[in-house]
């Protein structure tokens, strides 16, 4: 079997696509932090098609903590294959990314990619809790990972520490900021990290805060792509397929969708040439996608492993919890959102739960489950606390939260903490668990989750506790 690499590539089965560039020559203009499966899948894929036609956007990829892709992806010069999972599924070589660093093996190297002039662009998949806010959606001072970066600024842990001192070094050499897109699922991605960053600055150097508040842009994004984590079965299909031994394939639907808010430099990518909608309304689209496609699959994820399923797929075969997704989303999620032009919401509606029903895609409801106190504010609660200012039901949208805190006290009774960022304090709260409605009262104290005018809502927590009796019942 053949190792993928930029020597082997030519070597390629003729059913699998190839990089329509060479991918020695091309120029690095992206900085990208966390370049994980989301990244690979999405981001990767936009640029690997713009490189056809121009240069200069190959990508650094920036891993803040394991070595695991400049491991996996070094030893084959970067290129990696992509499966897109439909009827007909494609492979395709990927060969966008031209670096790989590892952040604490040497912060140097980052800031000297962050610092040079070739780079315009910095992007970023690090997850909700990457951005280190609090449950106010500012940046948490007391977060370790910041509170660290105060003190030691040249050896960040955190993305905001190394955006902060990349900009400054740039603005120190009397350089352009760099673009800094965020491409997580957080609603208003771009102020939420830009009010960050230049808090942060703040606490270093008030000028350099305001450099950065007045000339950096932090386009507004949302990305959708629903990328199950790779497994033996894609590892094996992948080398069947292509015919390389590849040590890190990944796997998507075949759908993709990338909208970006309408502020990229002038000379920058030119990211609609390759089907990215730019807009200068990226919020309804932001809106509809977070609260319905990934407020259902949070739903799905909770309630579908409370009754034992597996995947998505298997979620959705259950008609009532399928027919229940449907109803919140119409009845529930729908009158939340100001619609995005063009977009009919019923059939974005059954689209979103046919992609659900793919069933070439294997997606595990425990990958959704992680991290769900840094998901569910932005995916249900947003919704819920319009829903209680709008005097709307909260029956539906009560059912997610009280699936959540029964995930967390079933993690807690069998010993296995969640993965999240609050496992600690979730495992507290689900060991103490009883099954009653002082449950519900403890889950909501906590601020970082639900905001105080949400839980002290005697509407909603009656909505919690009513729905919670009902899963624990169960
Ligand atoms: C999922 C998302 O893991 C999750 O929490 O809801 O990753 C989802 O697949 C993507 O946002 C789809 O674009």
């Amino acid at each position: 079997m053949t190792k993928l690499s930029l020597s082997t590539l030519a070597s390629a089965s003729a059913k699998v696509l190839k990089p329509a560039y060479d991918p020695a020559s091309v120029e690095i203009g992206i900085v990208h932090f966390g370049p994980g499966a989301f990244h690979r899948a999405h981001q990767a894929f936009y640029f690997d098609a713009l490189l056809a036609t121009d240069s200069r956007w190959g990508i650094c990829a920036v891993s803040l903590k394991s070595p695991g892709v400049r491991d996996a992806l070094g030893p084959q010069d970067g290129l990696y294959v992509l499966a897109q999972l439909d009827a007909e599924t494609t492979f395709r070589v990927i060969g966008s990314i031209r670096e790989t660093l590892v952040a604490p093996e040497n912060p140097e190297a980052v800031f000297a990619r962050l610092a040079a002039p070739a780079t315009r662009v910095v992007s970023l998949t690090v997850t909700e809790k990457g951005y280190c806010l609090g449950g106010d959606g500012k940046l948490d001072l007391a977060n370790t990972d910041i509170a660290h970066d105060l003190t030691d600024p040249r050896r960040p842990d955190s993305v905001i520490g190394y955006i902060v001192e990349g900009l400054r070094r740039r603005r120190e050499a009397g350089l352009a900021p760099f673009t800094v897109i965020s491409c997580d699922n957080l609603a208003d991605n771009g102020h939420k990290l830009r009010d960050a960053v230049v808090a942060f600055a703040g606490k270093l150097d008030t000028g350099l805060a305001d450099w950065i508040a007045a000339q950096t842009a932090f386009p507004r994004t949302m990305v959708d792509s629903i990328t199950p984590a790779t497994d033996d079965a894609l590892r094996a299909r992948v080398t069947a397929e292509t015919g390389f031994d590849d040590a890190w394939p990944i796997q998507r639907e075949a759908f993709v969708q990338w909208v970006v808010e309408d502020t990229l430099p002038k000379d920058g990518p030119d990211l609609a040439s390759v089907g990215v909608t730019l807009t200068n309304d990226v919020a309804a689209f932001e809106g509809a996608k977070l609260r319905l496609l990934n407020g259902a699959h949070s739903t799905l994820a909770y309630v579908g492993l409370s009754r034992g399923y597996e995947t998505v797929g298997d979620a959705m075969a259950d008609a009532q919890l399928a027919g229940f997704v449907r109803d919140m989303m119409l009845e529930d999620i729908a009158p939340s959102l100001s619609t995005p032009p063009g977009l009919d919401i019923p059939t974005y509606v059954e689209a979103i739960l046919g992609r659900f029903r793919n069933p070439e895609i294997r997606h595990l409801l425990a990958q959704i489950a992680w991290d769900g106190s840094k998901k569910l504010p932005f995916r249900i609660l947003e919704t819920a606390a319009e829903a209680v200012a709008a005097d709307r039901p909260l029956n539906r949208l009560a059912v997610p939260i009280a699936a959540w805190i029964a995930f967390i006290a079933a993690r807690a009774k069998a010993g296995t903490p969640p993965v999240d960022p609050l496992a600690d304090k979730l495992m507290g709260l689900g060991a103490a668990c009883t099954g009653g409605p002082e449950d519900v009262d403890a889950f909501l104290k906590l601020e970082a989750v639900f905001p105080p005018s949400l839980a002290s809502d005697a509407g909603f927590s009656t909505a919690v506790k009513a729905a919670y009796a009902t899963l624990v019942q169960a």
